[in-house]
């Protein structure tokens, strides 16, 4: 099944054609019929020739009912955009436009109905041009006429190749379902109606709301009992279940366990002047919102009422006094609370990075410790992870440390371990549930999981293997280094500094030899494993990259960064290309970019 939403001013039309379309007439109350206009949601359905079955959507155009044209269209990725040939380019028009355009809806086709009563010419041509600056550019038209046929199979062809050229949702995807209505049926109790943008629901599903769980007792879809459907679908469920109650439009149901309810979301907004409490429009749910800027175009919103959002997330929000929309994308559905001051700026840093597809290395690495299901309740995919995907130090369980802080920690253990011995030289090793709580881990699994050589675990202990031949002032100058370049890992210590410390360049080399020490070049230390980190923080940059952009990239000097990168291709992990930039080579068992959505099999 496929579902499209009507668009256009009041009375141009819309209900009349899709009347033409599928034989049923949307307006279904009597209020409508007489005033002559949509005022609620209206529902009807045909069979197009090599497509199957599409549900339409007919939306009311005054005005007044715009809230409920949101609701109407937002779940729907496809649009019947009309307008009368009679009339001019009116306001709602261009409202709805504008809406559509804020929500990126780029599948559509433009209907110029009535041209029975005037030559649709000039009317196709002005909303064309409106059309064209928007994300419906590239809608297909058509002047058709409800009243005598004209152009009907014209625009039915027209809406089946539009619609098999939609994506194919994902049938394994979790279900997120926008709810636009709620009756009660005597005899069967509630039933909700929505728009099944992804996923699948099957009689007897359990399905979570806000506040608890709901049954599907019942499932229709386009006036028949069935026993599943597949998304993208028309449905109403009959739902039982203490929560039930009060369910209606702008309530959500989704698959139990796998949705995150969120009230609070840092978002890309496009577009200027966005007021202090705009509306937010997703799906078919309309919730307060308090928006605190973050930087530019990054804003922190907070909801009047939790919602599951994802990352990626595409939604509206609108002013309902000067009826501006400004189209947004999630970019973080959970983030953490500001406290401390400047906290705004750094939040801000991180999410410019971001561009709203969901990645399991770049959200790993900005929280640093997190736990998989969480991420996967925001929308990552994250059956990479067992594989060591990039980015990522350690798994252990359900939880995942970032590359970054898995040497932090790592580092920090070991010296856990040291303090400990030299104070119990008697009993060495640290106990694992003592370093758990020491570096903050909320599982001994996971500092299981960190123990790497020169560490090794035996007995629910973690040793540290002595190095012979070290001698004891080496060992000191190594701890200072290790203090030094753990607070900034890329500015090796300079001559003057390795000279205070007694480093000399034998003792230098004995300390690369025992694996304390890992040198790039010609009186150039770092600390082991700068140099993976580094493939990681380059491949990050514009390939090829310069220099000067590996320089900043990497916080360091000229002094270092020449070695560095030469070291690097000497590994084979960069490559010089002959105008002297660098690209990162990808490592083995992995390829570039390449991001795999949530649930895509
Ligand atoms: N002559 C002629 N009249 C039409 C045609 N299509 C619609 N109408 C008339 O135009 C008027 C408005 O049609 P509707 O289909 O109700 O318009 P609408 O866009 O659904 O209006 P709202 O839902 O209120 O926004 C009605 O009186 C229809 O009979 C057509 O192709 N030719
Ligand atoms: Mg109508």
């Amino acid at each position: 099944m496929h579902v499209v939403a009507t668009a256009g001013h009041v009375d141009h039309g819309k209900s009349a054609l899709v009347q033409a379309l599928t034989g049923t007439d949307p307006d279904r109350l009597a209020e409508e019929h007489r005033r002559g206009l949509s005022i609620e949601l209206g529902y009807c359905w045909t069979s197009l020739r090599d497509v199957g079955e599409v549900a339409f959507v007919d939306v009311p155009g005054h005005e007044r009912f715009v809230p409920t044209m949101l609701a109407g269209v937002g779940p729907v990725p496809a649009v019947l955009f009309v307008v009368a040939a009679d009339d001019l380019w009116m306001p709602q028009a261009d409202e709805h436009l504008r809406v559509l355009d804020a929500l990126g809806i780029a599948h559509g086709v433009l209907a110029v109905t009535r041209c029975d009563l005037a030559d649709p010419g000039p009317t196709l041509e002005r909303a064309r041009a409106e059309l064209a600056r928007t994300s419906l550019r590239d809608a297909a038209t058509v002047a058709v006429s409800a009243r005598t046929g004209e152009g009907l199979a014209e625009l039915s062809r027209l809406l089946g190749e539009m619609v098999r050229s939609l994506p194919s949702p994902d049938h394994e995807a979790d279900a997120r379902l926008w709810l636009d209505r709620s009756f009660h049926v005597r005899g069967a109790g509630t039933v909700v109606t929505g728009t099944l943008g992804a996923g699948r629901v099957r009689v007897g599903d359990m399905l979570s709301t806000e506040t608890g769980l709901v049954r599907v007792r019942g499932l229709q879809s386009l006036g028949r009992p069935v026993t599943d459907a597949d998304a993208v679908a028309r449905v109403a469920l009959n739902v039982v279940g203490e929560t039930v109650r009060g369910v209606g439009r702008g309530d959500v149901l989704v698959t139990p366990d796998a949705w995150g309810f969120t009230e609070l979301a840092d978002v890309r907004v496009v577009g200027d002047g966005l007021p202090e409490r705009p509306l937010l429009h997703i799906g078919a749910a309309q919730v307060t919102t308090h928006a605190r800027p973050l930087a530019d175009d990054l804003v922190r919103l907070r909801l009047g009422h939790a919602l599951p959002l994802r990352i990626g997330d595409r939604a509206l929000l609108r002013d309902p006094g000067s009826r501006q929309v400004w189209g947004l994308s999630v970019l973080d559905p959970a983030p953490e609370p500001l406290r401390r001051r400047g906290a705004a700026r750094v939040v801000a840093v991180e999410l410019a990075r971001l561009d709203g597809v969901p990645s399991l290395a770049a959200e790993v690495r900005r929280r640093r410790l997190v736990r998989l299901s969480r991420l996967r309740r925001l929308g990552v995919n994250v059956r990479e992870a067992a594989d060591g995907a990039r980015g990522i130090g350690v798994v252990a369980g359900d939880w995942a440390v970032s590359e970054d802080h898995a040497k932090a920690l790592r580092r920090r253990l070991a010296e856990l371990v040291r303090e400990h011995d030299q104070r119990h030289p008697l009993d060495p090793g640290l106990p694992v549930a003592e370093a758990a709580n020491a570096l903050a881990l909320p599982s001994t699994d996971l500092v299981s999981a960190l123990v790497c050589a020169p560490m090794s675990e035996s007995a629910g202990r973690v040793q540290v293997q002595r190095y012979v031949g070290l001698p004891d002032d080496l060992e000191t100058a190594l701890s200072a280094l290790e203090r030094d370049l753990s607070a900034n890992p890329y500015a090796a210590p300079t001559a003057d500094r390795l000279r205070a410390l007694g480093v000399d360049a034998p003792a230098a080399a004995a300390a690369a030899r025992a694996g304390r020490l890992l040198r790039v070049g010609d009186g150039i230390v770092l600390l082991p494993g700068a140099d993976e980190s580094a493939v990681t923080l380059l491949g990050e940059l514009p390939q090829p990259f310069t220099t000067g952009q590996a320089r900043a990239r990497l916080g360091t000097s000229r002094r270092v960064v020449l070695p560095l990168l030469a070291h690097l291709d000497r590994l084979g992990h960069t490559r010089r290309l002959p105008d002297d930039r660098r690209t990162t080579e990808p490592r083995r068992g992995e390829t570039h970019g390449g991001t795999t959505q949530e649930g895509a099999t």
